[in-house]
């Protein structure tokens, strides 16, 4: 019995270890009632640009194409949708996942681990509780001299040994799915993270770079500089700039970061990532549904953690490509060569060095380069970076 009790506190302290993901689901705040801002220019700093053009940092040259993702006025045309890629009121378990990783995990979250430790932390309770009674002073005065059962010492040795096999043949799959290298048509995004923003590159796709700032409050703006909607996402959530990637085409997904150690994880993707200064973090997924998906850094990197969120927007891969001409990029397919063959020696044993350094240096220590450092934070004070170092 005190096995099966030790393999009732493995396993709880296995589901504690996940736990992560719910508390993210239930501290991440919900949208307040935020006024309608319709009227309100989008556009911090760029009002002098003409109607359409995007309001992006990073942009090298002022594209001819249109965002396809904004509105004349800079707005995000793709809502974001309570229930969809986001906390939710009131929810019991996972958010919705829209990747096969992620169905995966889900499923063998509710209809695996969730049935196997209620069963066991059940019995191992009824058992506590038949010997409490059946065994009490009153109901048994002359106890048994009994020290040794070998049948029953073996059951209770195999048994536990018998579910832990079966749980890790799933858990053992789902492990190695995630941690699978993308295939070489994958898109590549390069997630990087500074104190205490988000930026990112496209390097298969031109130089196409982004900073993506959290959106403030109305109430924390100076008249005229952007602020967040309930279009652009929930509060604390919602970012400047969102990260356009495409659904039903695999994700190669490398971080690195800036300064201290971040964590790119969006839920409903099933993806958390350590973004590690000088060193390159790799891994795929492929989005199922578009939509608007949210997430946070989810590694402690300082003051203003809990202020860099994540905004991906999933779009079909023919918006994607028209996204990708409006930022001055080009899809792989439109070079001269194909992506398999952009970076010179590159095979699927080391893809992580496409396009992540400039003349096909080593990736150790990428971060140095100076290129990371697009664009400094726009909405954080310069004097909080300083006192918390
Ligand atoms: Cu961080």
């Amino acid at each position: 019995m005190r096995m099966l009790g030790l393999t009732s506190i493995v396993l709880a302290a296995g589901l504690a270890l996940g736990a992560p993901l719910h508390a993210q689901n239930s501290a991440a705040p919900v949208a307040p009632a935020a006024p309608a801002a319709a009227a309100t220019p989008q556009s911090a700093g760029t009002s002098g640009a003409p109607a359409g053009t995007p309001a992006t940092s990073a942009a090298p040259t002022p594209a001819a194409v249109a965002d396809p993702t904004l509105d004349a006025q800079g707005r995000p045309l793709t809502v974001a949708a309570p229930g969809m890629g986001q906390p939710e009121d009131a929810l019991y378990g996972l958010q919705e996942q829209v990747t096969p990783n992620g169905r995966e995990a889900h499923w063998f979250h509710n209809w695996i681990l969730m049935p196997l430790i209620v069963v066991i932390s059940v019995f191992v309770l009824l058992l506590l509780i038949w010997v409490i009674i059946r065994y009490r002073r009153a109901a048994n005065p002359t106890p048994s001299r009994t020290s040794h059962n070998t049948t029953i010492e073996i059951i209770w040795t195999l048994a536990p040994v018998a579910i832990l096999i079966l749980i890790a043949i799933p858990s053992i799959r789902l492990l190695a799915a995630q941690f699978k290298p993308a295939p070489d048509n994958a898109v590549t995004l390069k997630a990087i993270g500074n104190q205490w923003f988000w930026s990112y590159e496209y390097p298969d796709h031109g130089d196409i770079k982004l900073t993506a700032n959290m959106l403030k409050e109305q109430t924390e703006v100076v008249p005229g500089q952007r602020f967040r909607t309930d279009a652009d996402g929930p509060r604390l959530l919602a970012t400047d700039q969102r990260v356009v990637l495409p659904v039903g085409v695999p994700i190669r997904l490398v971080t690195t970061a800036q300064d201290v150690i971040h964590s790119w994880a969006i839920p409903a993707f099933w993806v958390k990532l350590d973004a590690v200064p000088g060193r390159l973090n790799e891994t795929s997924f492929i989005i199922e549904k578009p939509g608007v998906y949210f997430g946070q850094c989810s590694e402690l990197c300082g003051a203003r953690h809990a202020y860099m969120p994540i905004a991906v927007e999933a779009v079909t891969p023919e918006v994607f490509a028209r996204w990708v001409a409006s930022k001055g990029g080009k899809m792989p397919s439109e070079g001269a060569e194909p992506q398999s063959t952009t970076a010179a020696g590159n095979d699927a044993g080391d893809d992580t060095s496409n396009g992540m350094t400039d003349e096909g240096a080593p990736t150790v220590n990428a971060t140095a380069a100076p290129a990371v450092t697009n664009k400094p934070a726009t909405q954080n004070p310069a004097g909080l970076g300083q006192a918390d170092q």
